[in-house]
């Protein structure tokens, strides 16, 4: 659909973002319910995270198995995934076959970024205005706008005296640039830094990695997909599905009952090692044992054990104590093959830039503590505005002139992830306060329970509104939950510690996806408890 095309349309649906949440939305907006609808993608194409993050090493780091849609029974079970942890082109293959299969492509117009939306009171709209000024008209908007896609690069000062790159991760270039015989840096090492510098060190001139804060690493165990779970997926696609939707962080294994304090040392010790051998972060803090991102000294039990990795793999003691934190196992946990092994070559330097900041870049590199590292190029794999981001990039207007980010100006409100209290017939796939768990089939799963709510409004005025008593129950039965966790004591992009001046705060359900089915079934079941529907 061209631009001008795009002026003036009236629909049922407006959906925003095309990832893995938006054209699920689609789907079942415009293929299942057969409502008029139309999808908004800033990218060139869909896929949103997964479009936008080429950088290399890119890879899932939960299994394949559950990083998939199950409403395609037919692809569920028989979509050949060549390996246990997909790369980013294979992932992003995925979801333009499901596009094309369901001819969604001609329901999205890409490169159009939606700048600002606002309720009308008076006829029950929204209206939302492109950032080329196109207008467009949608009884319901669902945004599927991402968690994790509000990139966040900070501007070092003097950038424009570099002569070398500087590429970001999260908009790396189509075309991959050669870094073979280059001097590259790597600002940032979470999830994505540390792919970039397993996938960069054998390849590069010279790898230097900017490391502010270390953090708990563990293999991740990549392989061949495994036989067994495609015929378990075969056999029964819909157990699997609700199986997996079961578990609390949908990652495809059960979380653990046993605290590690109720284990002898021995037996500890046997799990931290077999958990290591298979490998993912997710399983390695929750599949072994139940309270380590619970309290200090379970916590303690799992660092102790990585620490002696560390030790054991990294040659020089130096080094090895600079990549051991000094905080919690209570970030995102991480997984990367052969991370520490890395600092073991000749052709990478680990600088501690907390204790030695980068100052400014200069022609030749960065100042980095008063010493100048010269460069080709600077990777900044330094994360998002997470869970918020991308919502207040829009400016959104609400019921009685109020601007989304008023309403959210000491943190996110939301009902269940998908809803906000005065923005009528907004929801939002996966929003702050989702449950904290891995994200296609959560996705598919808030999909079906926000289109299932527009199948009832469509019975009568068409209006869904969210009551305020409910949405701060829920904001603080979310808190309640974090408040016990170390992820809430510990920086990170999880509570929004990680973008200077955000509000630090909790923005997840922490009870697990099980316990979130469950809820939210009883408040569907209960006539939409909490909403406002007619
Ligand atoms: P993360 O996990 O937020 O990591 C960002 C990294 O960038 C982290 O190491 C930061 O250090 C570092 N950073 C940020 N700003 C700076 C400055 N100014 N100087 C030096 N270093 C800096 O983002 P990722 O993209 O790796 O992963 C995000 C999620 O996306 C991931 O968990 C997956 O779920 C997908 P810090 O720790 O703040 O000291």
């Amino acid at each position: 659909m061209n631009d001008k095309a795009l002026n003036g349309l009236e629909l049922d649906v407006a959906v925003i973002g095309t990832g893995v949440g938006g054209l699920y939305a689609l789907y079942r907006t415009r293929n299942e319910m057969g409502l008029n609808v139309q999808a908004f993608d800033d990218a060139g194409g869909v896929g949103g995270t997964w479009y936008w993050n080429r950088y290399p090493g890119c890879r899932v780091d939960t299994e394949s198995t559950v990083y998939t849609y199950s409403f395609d029974l037919d692809m569920f079970q028989n979509w050949e995934w060549s390996e246990r942890y997909a790369r980013q082109p294979e992932v992003l293959g995925y979801l333009n076959a499901v596009a094309d299969k369901h001819d969604l492509k001609r329901s999205i117009n890409f490169n159009t970024r939606i700048a600002s939306m606002a309720w009308d009171e008076d006829d029950g709209r929204w209206t939302l205005t492109t950032a080329k000024g196109d207008v467009v008209r949608a009884k319901y908007v669902i945004e599927a706008v991402g968690l994790l896609s509000s990139s966040y690069a900070p501007e070092f000062p003097d950038r424009d005296k570099f002569k070398g790159d500087v590429l970001v991760a999260s908009r790396w270039p189509e075309e991959e640039p050669d870094l073979s015989d280059k001097r590259v840096a790597v600002v940032g090492t979470g999830s994505t830094g540390i792919q970039i510098i397993t996938a960069l060190a054998g390849k590069v001139g010279h790898l230097h990695v900017l490391q502010r804060t270390a953090q708990w690493v563990v293999p991740l165990g990549v392989g061949p997909f495994p036989k067994e779970t495609r015929e378990k997926i075969k056999a029964d696609p819909r157990g699997f599905r609700d199986w997996a939707l079961s578990t609390g962080a949908v990652f495809g294994f059960e979380e653990a009952t046993t605290s590690a304090l109720d284990v002898s040392e021995e037996e500890r010790q046997r799990v931290y090692e077999a958990a290591w051998e298979k490998g993912n972060g997710f399983a390695f803090m929750l599949e072994t044992f139940s309270d380590i991102p619970a309290t200090a000294e379970a916590n303690k039990t799992a660092t102790d054990f990585i620490k002696g990795k560390i030790d054991q793999i990294v040659k020089d003691p130096k080094v090895a104590a600079m990549l051991t934190p000094s905080d919690y196992y209570a970030r995102r946990p991480l997984a990367a093959d052969g991370y520490y092994d890395v600092y073991n070559r000749d052709n990478v330097t680990l600088h501690d830039v907390k204790a030695q900041p980068i100052e400014r870049f200069t022609e030749k590199g960065l100042m980095i503590g008063g010493t100048e590292v010269e460069l080709d190029v600077v990777i900044m794999a330094t994360g998002f505005d997470a869970m918020t981001g991308n919502y207040l990039k829009i400016d959104t207007t609400g019921r009685g002139g109020k601007k989304l980010r008023q309403a959210w100006s000491d943190g996110p409100h939301s009902y269940a992830g998908m809803s906000i209290a005065d923005f009528p017939n907004l929801l939002m796939v996966f929003g702050p306060f989702s449950p904290f768990t891995s994200q296609p089939l959560v996705h598919e799963w808030q999909v079906d329970f926000l289109t299932d709510m527009i199948a009832r409004a469509e019975e009568g005025d068409g209006i869904i509104e969210t009551r305020h008593e409910a949405q701060e129950d829920w904001v603080r039965i979310c808190q309640e939950g974090m408040a016990g966790t170390l992820f809430q004591v510990t920086d990170s992009w999880i509570n929004g510690a990680n973008i200077p001046g955000k509000p630090r705060t909790s923005m997840w359900y922490m009870g697990g996806m099980g316990n979130y089915v469950k809820e939210m079934t009883g408040i569907r079941d209960d006539n939409y408890r909490g909403f406002d529907i007619r």
